[in-house]
């Protein structure tokens, strides 16, 4: 049914009509020792999970509900860097398949018109040093029209068929994810993340600009320079202090 031409991603591949999270999918078949590169897709989730407990609509049918679960070879304090591969890996898919041109907000969010159209959900089980499994969730708006888009998030959220007024085909375009996906992480694996951070950095949404950024004790503003080698973002404070943020809350709206 998929008709894949990868080596190793998707030599097995889940699909469920309808489920909670592909999240909660992989992860049970990771405990059960299922290899790298197995794929779970659902055409609904009925539980669809962003970061931090959020919820993630997934309108049947309508979109790309994905989990690819990984065993990588790498340190765990790494595995950040997957989500940004993976942002690339969709920035390149959209930017070939459609006429549009996607943005990358640090750190998981695919913008196109500046309203969200993907979000990339990464989670790790990993013990002392070492990485028992990674499942990357792909979440991507597809051909939602407007009444499709929940109204409390429809000043933010978009999908592929509102911004090119086109319907796409859904399969084509996870065929065409993995296969992309398979080429960036052998990369990736070979040649470490330099590469990935140019092609970040050229999709990568306010770079250069001022940005407002927020943590428990103060508020502060910053030009945004890119990301760091290891897949912090970069910053630089009105003193010219250069500071790498791993989790800090970026207000991306404002000003
Ligand atoms: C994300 O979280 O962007 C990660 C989304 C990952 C979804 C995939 S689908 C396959 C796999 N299975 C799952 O259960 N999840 C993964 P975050 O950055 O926390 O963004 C969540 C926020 O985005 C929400 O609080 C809403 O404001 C907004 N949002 C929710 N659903 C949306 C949608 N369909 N399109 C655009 N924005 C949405």
């Amino acid at each position: 049914q998929w008709g894949l031409n990868t080596k190793w991603l998707g030599k097995k591949v889940i699909h469920k009509p309808t489920t909670a999270s592909t999240q909660h999918i992989a992860h049970q078949l990771a405990q059960e020792s299922a290899p790298h590169g197995t794929i779970i897709i659902a055409d609904e989730q009925t539980a669809g999970k962003g970061r931090m407990n959020r919820k993630w609509h997934s309108t049947a049918g309508k979109g790309i509900w994905m989990s690819i679960l990984l065993r990588p070879e790498i340190l765990p304090y790494l595995a950040p860097q997957l989500t940004l591969l993976t942002a690339t890996v969709l920035a390149d898919v959209l930017s070939k398949d459609t006429t549009i041109e996607p943005k990358i907000k640090w750190p998981n969010d695919i913008l196109i018109n500046s309203k969200k159209t993907a979000g990339i959900l990464t989670e790790m089980q990993a013990e002392q040093d070492q990485i028992q499994y990674v499942v990357i969730g792909i979440g991507i708006n597809v051909n939602q029209t407007t009444s499709d888009i929940p109204e409390n998030i429809n000043s933010k959220a978009t999908s592929l068929q509102i911004e090119t007024n086109n319907a796409f085909d859904i399969t084509n375009l996870i065929q065409h994810i993995l296969q992309t996906f398979e080429n960036a992480y052998d990369a990736y694996i070979k040649n470490g993340f330099p590469n990935v951070k140019d092609k970040w950095e050229s999709y990568g949404f306010r770079i250069g600009e001022t940005i407002q950024i927020k943590t428990i004790k103060k508020n502060w503003h910053a030009t945004f320079l890119g990301i760091a080698e290891d897949g912090a973002l970069l910053t630089k404070a009105e003193d010219e202090e250069i500071k790498r943020l791993y989790s800090a809350e970026i207000d991306w709206y404002k000003e």
